[in-house]
């Protein structure tokens, strides 16, 4: 970690690390938000004598549980699945379930923990959590696929409610595995409860621009950031990584934007195309097709594929790093400010290390952090929510602008609390700070649960 702590908060941190033992990321996600609280322990000392911040780093819930599934060869599998319950002060625990050998514990207790203060930002009702598995989907069937959602639910239905707790998407789970599980939810518990899942399907309760809403969230950010300072999109060069969902429609809404992506990735690869990535054949590749990358150069001959490397040597005026937790590091950070680079925004969740993040800060670039510029995803899922519990549905364009207007008052709050603490700017203290008071404020009021 970078920053000191001062004397307080140190306590806190060393009490996390004492009772979260070898959960680096999620130290990593505490840390980072513990370096910005100082100022407002000083303004509001109510938050420690209340403990509020020890209150908030130790999860409501966390739920641990065994997979067991069939592949197509008969073969059983077991996988291991969470749930973590981290808070529910401003409303039910909303956060997306990812798949992906990487994950354990601490993945899942990074990503609630940062789904806390993300979700308050949006000035919704939602409250944190997060959850997910080791499962790998990579070169699974469909079949194999709906087992596996079918067997996960038969679980996790009890922990879960639209009054409780309401997944969504992450890596490795978009529209597919969300009909599987919500499937499942329906028959076990003989309830068409649309409200206990986000990101469905638009014929059976799903919202309108709920799949582009994250990606587009994180472009309509980074043009808040540009607009602060009289810029704009229009003409910069992009580089974005990932080309999942999130990136696919970051890109889709920098080109209507006026920019130019050149590069997007995968975790095998990178694809450069100077003339502008095709998001027709990017579709069809990654949505359709489902295959890797490189398939992208079947399309365009001129285009180069790259095996490996870092895809932020490539010079870009604005980098939006859309695929996973540490993907930018400090070597990364130092050559993009090199190469001019005047703005990140984090379509994924914590991509920058935190050196990563110091060299953006000392260089005095526009640094948006996942928190704040990609919580349109979350934002829309609330939407979904309520478009459920008021059995409406909502055009395309009037979900789109409400989603607009979301990332616009995020981006303002942020940059007036980074004002007001002294720091104008500095969008990580502005997303740490105006969500963090947000929900102690609310702890506060419901006394010591
Ligand atoms: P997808 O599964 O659709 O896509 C993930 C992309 O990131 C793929 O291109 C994948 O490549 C790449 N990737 C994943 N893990 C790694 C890795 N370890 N190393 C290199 N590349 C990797 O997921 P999403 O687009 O939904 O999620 C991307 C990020 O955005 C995540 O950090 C997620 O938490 C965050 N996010 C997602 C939201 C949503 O609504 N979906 C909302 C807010 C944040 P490969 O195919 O090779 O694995
Ligand atoms: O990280 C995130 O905010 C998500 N994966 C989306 C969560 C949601 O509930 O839509």
């Amino acid at each position: 970690m970078t920053a000191r702590l001062d004397e307080k908060l140190e306590l806190i941190y060393q009490d996390v690390l004492h009772r979260n033992p070898g959960e680096n990321e999620f130290h990593q996600a505490v840390h980072e938000v513990l370096e910005t609280l100082g100022p407002v322990l000083v303004k509001y000392p109510e938050f420690a004598e209340k403990k509020i911040i020890q209150r908030i780093c130790e999860p409501e819930r966390q739920i641990i549980f065994r997979v067991p599934w069939q592949d197509d060869k008969g073969e059983i599998h077991i996988n291991r699945a969470f749930r973590v319950e981290f808070n529910s002060a401003l409303g039910p625990y909303k956060g997306g379930m990812r798949f992906h050998p990487s994950v354990y514990l601490g993945i899942i207790k990074f990503l609630g923990f940062e789904q806390i203060f993300k979700n308050a930002l949006t000035g919704l009702p939602i409250g944190g959590g997060k959850g997910g598995s080791d499962f790998d989907p990579k070169g699974r069937s469909d079949d194999e696929i709906m087992r596996f959602c079918q067997s996960l639910m038969t679980e996790l239905y009890r922990h879960i409610g639209e009054y409780t707790d309401v997944p969504a998407g992450d890596i490795g789970v978009g529209g597919r595995e969300i009909g599987y599980m919500f499937g499942q939810y329906k028959r076990i518990t003989n309830r068409y409860e649309s409200g206990v899942l986000t990101g469905k399907g638009l014929d059976w309760g799903g919202s309108r621009a709920r799949t582009e809403a994250t990606g587009y969230g994180t472009v309509f950010f980074t043009h808040e950031m540009l607009k602060a300072r009289g810029d704009s999109m229009e003409g910069k060069k992009v580089v974005v990584s990932g080309s999942g969902n999130v990136a696919i429609y970051a890109i889709a809404k920098a080109h209507e934007l006026g920019a130019k992506v050149i590069a997007c990735s995968d975790s095998s690869g990178i694809i450069v195309d100077e003339k502008g990535l095709d998001l027709a054949a990017l579709k069809q590749i990654k949505e359709v097709d489902r295959r890797r990358l490189s398939a992208y150069t079947e399309f365009h001959k001129d285009a180069k594929y790259v095996k490996g490397g870092s895809i932020w040597s490539i010079p870009c005026d604005i980098a939006l790093p859309c695929a996973t937790q540490n993907e930018l590091n400090a070597n990364d950070a130092k050559t993009l400010v090199e190469n001019g680079c005047i703005a990140v925004a984090e379509g994924a969740n914590m991509p920058t290390t935190p050196e990563g993040i110091a060299i953006f800060q000392q260089a005095k670039i526009m640094y948006g952090p996942g928190k704040a510029a990609n919580a349109g995803g979350v934002a829309t899922s609330a939407l979904e929510m309520q478009q459920n519990a008021s059995r409406d549905s909502w055009s395309f364009d009037y979900t789109q602008k409400r989603l607009e207007d979301i990332m616009i008052d995020i981006h303002k709050s942020c940059y007036e609390t980074s004002a007001e603490f002294g720091s104008e700017g500095n969008y990580v203290l502005g997303a740490n700070v105006t969500g963090f008071i947000k929900v102690a404020r609310a702890m506060q009021s419901m006394g010591v649960i």
